[in-house]
């Protein structure tokens, strides 16, 4: 068993479907937590290979890049959470890329914004650009696959970051984006309810 050490900030964000992946995989790791200043101190240290985290140590080797991670432990772990089928694998992956590569890409600017106002008017921007587009997307691909699930009935790496985006909005935890903007994505609330009640991922959320 590898020596696992994950280190992001103390909140979920990119760094929780990773961890869930991890746990569900069987797959013990350090959860090291940093402060902002401690993030600072440790990039000017040069600390993380991109200057960003999520990142994973693996017996010493930084490595960065969420869904790698992802993809990484679903084929060391929980190989359940990554499809042998190649199409579908392509479906999941798309999806993940989409997520981190687009929305959240874009939401990243909003979460560091001070000014309310400001802050407010850029989610706007958000819901009716990026979001629109990723989540749009995705709906087809889990309408296609038949759901509730991107790869139909089987929970792969990529509903674990779906499912938590999805939670992060209905729980009210981006402000400016609401329930109302999941109307047009039934199919991503079903999967996000779905992907939440699973039994693994309930134990793995609860550590
Ligand atoms: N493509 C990377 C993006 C990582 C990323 O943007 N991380 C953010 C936190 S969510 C970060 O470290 N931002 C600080 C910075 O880049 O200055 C991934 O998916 O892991």
């Amino acid at each position: 068993m590898p020596q696992l050490a994950l280190t992001y900030f103390d909140s979920p964000g990119r760094a929780e479907p990773v961890r869930l992946a991890l746990r569900m995989g069987g797959l013990p790791f350090e959860d090291r937590r940093l402060s902002f200043p401690e993030f600072a101190s440790a990039r000017a240290r040069g600390d993380f290979p991109l200057g960003s985290v999520p990142v994973l140590e693996i017996d010493g080797q930084r490595i960065t890049q969420t869904a790698a991670m992802l993809r990484w432990a679903a084929r060391v772990g929980d190989t359940s959470l990554y499809p042998q089928d190649p199409t579908l694998a392509l479906w999941v992956d798309s999806a993940l890329d989409s997520m981190n590569d687009t929305f959240s890409h874009a939401l990243l600017p909003s979460l560091f914004e001070r000014d309310p106002e400001r802050k407010l008017a850029m989610r706007a921007e958000l819901v009716a650009g990026p979001m629109a587009r990723v989540f749009t997307y995705i709906e087809g691909l889990v309408a296609r696959s038949g759901g509730p699930f991107v790869a139909g009935a089987a929970l792969s790496v990529a509903d674990l970051v779906i499912a938590l985006q999805v939670d992060q909005v209905r729980r009210g935890g981006l402000d400016g984006i609401t329930l109302e903007h999941l109307a047009p994505y039934p199919r991503l609330v079903a999967l996000a309810e779905a992907c939440l009640a699973d039994p693994r991922v309930v134990a793995a959320r609860a550590g």
